[in-house]
């Protein structure tokens, strides 16, 4: 039987392992969601920012739903394998900020408790769009989110995101412990003021008074996160294996390309992240928008187009030439609705970028990038598509991309097969279509009235959403690819 991963002494020379010793790392960032974006970002970052500038800044983490890799995070020492995949050949490196594991669901008493630890300073979040209970109408708090709605009635004993940073903020303020910063690392725009919103809109509804003190002595730095990773598979835990010598369930793998931009503002101290490569800023927002656009929404255009046409994979996808282009195509699109965006050339922006989807040792699957569409098409798609339309272009791939989204909730593949839709949304979207034809006006038609999804100069667009009927009449039709 070999061995598991639970300390650095004895692993293969292969494996990279942390540069400080860890038994110096004290508890200073709570983190809700360790999911694979957080084991291959954020936790890595901080890795290297306490191996080059020292610093005690060790990590609890704490999932808010399932318990599979808090506990094997628990069982191996919070220690974990990163691997790192290039056609040249793949690195693996063991992360070491990580201290401890929480399940909420199993013991929320004990997330609540480490909430207003006064040692805890940052408490962050990679938890998905739909974890937020953001209503994309109006910017403002979903009342009829599971979790805002559970936490409003139950506010001492949450479930939710939301409901779990205003407790811990309220105990806090109760027992005059200064705040700890929220720090969202999810792909929305303006993550952080997206953030305090939702959070100052909780608290005004159960507690005036605390709703002001969080105004005033809370700040919300909004960041741009990036770093493709796909969900870990057996090949991941093998690869892990032979070239760290342990078994490591918690094993992850993402492509060598990083990036984290951080607005400074930060109540309590923070890691210095910049020694391993955050670019610290004032305003994130022109990095997000570029980031949320150019990338995000090609990724989306080609995991709905490449899922339907038959691609499992990303980097599948752009071996058809036609796809490929049309990703071109569309970031150039993308980047024609960014400000300047300091210190970054958009045309080499965009072909790194290419070259990152068609990285060969990268298997990300379009299944896992369609999940979620109606949390992401706002900010990836339908916010650009709205301006482009309003400074006079056609907004094509934007056209094709919302068509191949609405081709992909009928649910069905190009042979008959069904497939599961993984949306917030899905009931929804599966009753608004069960009577509808499978015609491209019909669909669009009734996907377009989905409450609060589309904005109104899109659905009210006579020529883009005809435009968009004609492309899904297509794919509907014949899958007909390219269809441009
Ligand atoms: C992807 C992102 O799953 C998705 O929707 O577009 O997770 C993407 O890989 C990351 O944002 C890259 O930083």
């Amino acid at each position: 039987m070999i061995e598991r991963l639970t300390s650095l002494s004895g692993l293969a020379p292969t494996a990279k392992l942390p540069g400080y010793d860890r038994k110096a790392l004290k508890p200073g960032i709570l983190h809700l969601g360790p999911g694979a974006f957080f084991r291959a970002h954020f936790a890595p970052f901080t890795d290297a920012a306490i191996a080059v500038a020292g610093g005690d800044w060790g990590i609890e983490v704490a999932s808010l739903r399932t318990a599979d890799v808090a506990d094997h995070l628990n069982e191996q020492n919070g220690l974990y394998t990163m691997l790192v995949r290039d056609t040249s050949g793949t690195t693996a490196h063991v992360i070491g900020p990580i201290l401890r594991a929480h399940v909420a669901t199993r013991n929320p008493g004990d997330l609540l408790a480490r909430l207003e630890d006064p040692a805890i300073r940052i408490v962050s979040l990679t938890v998905t769009e739909k974890a937020y209970g953001f209503d994309p109408a109006t910017g403002g708090l979903d009342l009829k989110h599971p979790d805002i709605d559970a936490d409003l009635a139950d506010r001492h004993a949450p479930r939710g995101v939301i409901g779990y940073l205003v407790e811990g903020l309220a105990r806090r303020r109760t027992k005059g412990i200064a705040p700890f910063t929220p720090l969202s690392c999810d792909n929305l725009p303006s993550n952080g003021a997206v953030l305090k919103r939702l959070v100052l809109e909780f608290a005004g509804r159960i507690d005036p008074d605390l709703r002001q003190w969080i105004e005033v002595n809370v700040p919300f730095p909004s960041t741009m996160v990036d770093r493709i990773t796909p969900a870990s598979t057996d090949a991941t835990y093998r690869d892990a294996q032979r070239l760290t010598g342990r078994q490591d369930l918690a094993a992850i793998e993402t492509e060598p390309f990083t990036q984290w931009v951080i607005e400074d503002h930060f109540a309590n101290g923070r890691p210095e992240w910049e020694k391993a490569g955050a670019l610290m800023v004032e305003e994130v927002s022109a990095y997000e928008k570029m980031k949320l656009r150019m990338l995000n929404g090609a990724h989306s255009l080609l995991a709905y187009l490449g899922y339907i046409a038959g691609y499992e994979l990303i980097r599948d996808v752009m071996d058809d030439t036609g796809l490929a282009a049309l990703a071109r195509r569309h970031m150039n699109a993308a980047a024609a609705t960014l400000d300047p965006v300091p210190g970054i050339d958009l045309e080499a922006y965009a072909d790194e970028l290419i070259a990152r989807f068609a990285n060969k040792a990268i298997a990300h699957r379009t299944y896992q990038i369609a999940m979620d569409g109606t949390q992401k098409l706002p900010q990836r798609l339908l916010e650009p598509a709205t301006e482009a339309l309003a400074h006079g272009a056609k907004a094509e791939t934007y056209a094709i991309a919302v068509a191949a989204w609405m081709r992909y909730a009928l649910g069905v593949d190009r042979n008959g097969k069904s497939y599961e839709l993984r949306d917030p949304r899905a009931a929804e979207i599966a009753a608004l279509l069960a009577d509808v034809p499978r015609n491209g006006g019909a669909v669009s038609k009734a996907l377009f009235g989905l409450p609060g999804l589309f904005p109104a100069a899109l659905s009210g667009n006579l020529a883009w959403t005809e435009d968009v009927a004609n492309k899904l009449e297509i794919l509907i039709q014949d899958n007909k690819l390219p269809l441009f």
